[in-house]
């Protein structure tokens, strides 16, 4: 079935078809998740939580293949290679063991975000593949049940299912409780209209996977342990500071919580270091902006760019002030919706 053909389908949960579309966003965190306790089920040492965007969609489409030996990926309309496939394919054997089905199937992904930048595309690209993949094997699950299949194929996806800001809960201990426990929900938010600014200092590939990156940091950093402390006294204030809609507080929490990642990396052995030159820039642009009294944040992930928080009323005057002190591209970004099958609304 073409794309075009599921423009015109009904809302479904069930694929009738055996295919089904999906869209989905990165989101950003603002406390972050770096390091895992299972490494195969995805569960977290902390909990997270995050912003969607309404920038950088992934479009995906899974369509059965009863015919088929093996599955068939395509990225951006060419054929799957190395690491990124493997990972899609281990996810469709996730789905097949949850539907009780054996079909092999065909995953044709479009990512608008640069592949593998630190710019969360594994977060729009699972959350889009396990709202397809589920409704193309006929599974019918609810949102948290999608979180937590999302979270399978990348822990910051299970977060991309919702809108707006979105905490994962990483559970306690191992095995199948510990699973059930570790997904996302939304979170509640006060007054808030924020805007993040994406400054895109670089769109390569970055050197060091993030999920061999935290890996590492768990492993080797002495920093590793007092950062996950800090991060669980972080959230809670961040909660709080959400539901006052209080942006100040919100933006010097997400900073520091960043920061401390970054440090936890540095201090890997041998060391994970993401942030460049350009990044530092940023940071000093968004510190000179705060000494002109604009609220504004930074964040960085698993590579050198740059988030700046702020108010949405601040964006053009943050993307300004960003876009000339480092030479780059700047995207302003929004909060963006959860994802959906292309046909209608996700949430039921
Ligand atoms: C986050 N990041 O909370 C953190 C902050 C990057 C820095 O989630 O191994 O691609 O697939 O679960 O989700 C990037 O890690 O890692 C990430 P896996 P993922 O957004």
């Amino acid at each position: 079935m073409a794309t075009a053909d599921l423009d015109a389908a009904q809302p479904c949960f069930h694929s009738v078809e055996g295919a089904a579309t999906a869209v989905a966003h990165p989101n950003i965190a603002l406390i972050k998740y770096w390091g895992k306790r299972d490494e195969r089920l995805v569960l977290p040492r902390t909990d997270s939580l995050s912003m969607t965007l309404d920038v950088f969609p992934t479009t995906t489409t899974v369509r059965l293949a009863p015919a088929a030996e093996a599955d068939e990926v395509f990225f951006n309309g060419a054929p799957g290679v190395g690491e990124a496939r493997k990972r899609i394919l281990s996810f469709l054997d996730v789905v097949r063991e949850t539907a009780g089905q054996r079909e092999r199937a065909v995953v044709d992904t479009r990512n608008t975000v640069p592949t593998g930048a630190g710019l969360a595309s594994s977060a729009s690209g699972f959350a889009a593949l396990a709202v397809a993949a589920a409704a193309a094997f006929g599974l019918d699950l609810d949102v948290t049940e999608l979180s937590r299949l999302a979270r399978r194929g990348s822990g910051s996806a299970s977060r991309s299912i919702f809108g707006g800001f979105a905490i994962w809960h990483a559970g306690r201990g191992l095995g199948p409780a510990a699973d059930l426990a570790s997904f996302a929900e939304p979170v509640s938010v006060g007054d808030l209209d924020p805007a993040l600014v994406v400054a895109l200092l670089n769109t390569g590939p970055k050197a060091v996977s993030s999920r061999r990156a935290m890996q590492r940091t768990v492993d080797t950093s002495p920093l590793y342990r007092p950062w996950a402390d800090s991060s669980t006294a972080d959230l809670a204030a961040m909660r709080e500071a959400l539901v006052k809609g209080d942006l100040d507080s919100v933006g010097e929490i997400a900073e520091r919580n960043a920061l401390g990642m970054h440090a936890t990396m540095l201090a890997a052995r041998p060391a994970v270091r993401y942030l460049s030159p350009a990044t530092l820039t940023v940071l000093d642009t968004v510190t000179q902006l705060r000494r002109d009294g604009v609220s504004a944040y930074s964040t960085m992930d698993a590579g050198p760019n740059v988030k700046v928080l702020c108010h949405r009323r601040d964006a053009s005057q943050v993307a300004d002030a960003v876009r000339s002190a480092a030479s780059c591209q700047v995207v302003i970004s929004g909060c963006g919706p959860g994802a959906s099958l292309q046909s209608g609304a996700l949430q039921r």
